[in-house]
């Protein structure tokens, strides 16, 4: 994965080109990651999108637990702030998006009516943490696979607005944003989604967080995918017990931490444990 550095400079150019593209829209589709809703938020979102209208949506829903993505629509929704959960690749949401939008602007549409001014489409952008998903929304959206998308962060360059539907016109350069810095579990939340790259924090620091989040959040899963009889505290031993139910053996008869490590994290991202939510409301959400 090619990752961005931010440094202070590159965040304040950033910010710049957003606010300067805000200018040229009626709304905002803040994409977040639905596994980690808190952790993929951009910290000074409120502070640039100002009072440009702003649709939070919960993407990559199909990997993340319906149950939790409905609790924080809901809490957006409580707060204000409307929220939609969406799967990006695969599902149907356009119809959603757009019904949601013209809610959203139902004022702005009216004023421009009384003003006498013709129905236009509305025009909107997609604001995000790299690898968020915004390429793959933008297609969504759009109906085709207009916008270039990979598993890199930074792969989109061109500004153009792309159509979604009659109603709609897509900023086709979406707004990158940096992410939170503060703090390591954000790091690691972000690490272990595989949203930055894997190797800025040592491999066995992701595998052991992302071992308690699920002794916490997914136990069962946890016991049923590793067979596991019980979950002891001492995460060493159960990552011992992982490698020898998946035959993660080095030549001398040891257990290869390295593979276990990895194994535990592709079965993670890939969603072979299923759906999984890692945060929670709870978690101190800042709007
Ligand atoms: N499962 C799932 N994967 C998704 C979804 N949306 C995007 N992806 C995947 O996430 C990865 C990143 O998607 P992009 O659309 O390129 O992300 P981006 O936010 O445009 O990334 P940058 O342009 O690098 O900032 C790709 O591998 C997509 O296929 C979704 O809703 N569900
Ligand atoms: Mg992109």
């Amino acid at each position: 994965m090619n990752q961005i550095q931010w440094f202070p400079g590159h965040m304040a150019k950033a910010r710049r080109q957003v606010e300067e593209k805000l200018k040229l829209v009626d709304i905002v589709y803040e994409l977040l990651d639905a596994r980690i809703p808190i952790a993929s938020a951009n910290p000074m979102i409120q502070n640039i999108v100002k009072d440009k209208p702003r649709l939070v949506i919960l993407n990559k829903s199909d990997l993340a637990d319906n149950n939790e993505t409905a609790k924080f629509i809901e809490y957006y929704e409580n707060m204000g702030v409307p929220a939609l959960g969406v799967n990006s690749l695969s599902g149907n949401m356009s119809t959603a998006i757009l019904a949601k939008t013209k809610a959203i602007l139902r004022e702005l549409s009216e004023k421009e009516a009384r003003k006498g001014m013709k129905p236009r489409p509305f025009r909107a952008m997609v604001l995000g943490i790299p690898n968020v998903g915004k390429s793959q929304f933008i297609n969504h959206l759009a109906g085709k696979a207009k916008a270039k998308t990979g598993d890199t962060p930074g792969v989109t360059r061109m500004q153009t607005f792309l159509r979604g539907g009659n109603f709609l016109e897509l900023l086709d350069n979406p707004g990158i944003l940096w992410p939170r810095f503060d703090g390591e579990r954000v790091g690691m939340l972000l690490a272990m989604v595989g949203t930055i790259k894997a190797d800025l924090i040592p491999l066995e620091a992701v595998a052991d967080f992302g071992l308690s989040l699920l002794i916490d959040k997914y136990p069962d899963r946890l016991m049923n995918r590793y067979d596991l009889e019980a979950l002891s505290v001492d995460q060493r031993a159960l990552f011992h017990k992982i490698g020898i139910n998946r035959g993660c053996l080095l030549q001398g008869g040891g257990i290869d931490y390295d593979r276990v490590y990895k194994l535990f994290l592709h079965d993670l991202r890939n969603q072979l444990l299923g759906p999984m939510t890692f945060e929670r409301i709870t978690d101190n959400v800042s709007l």
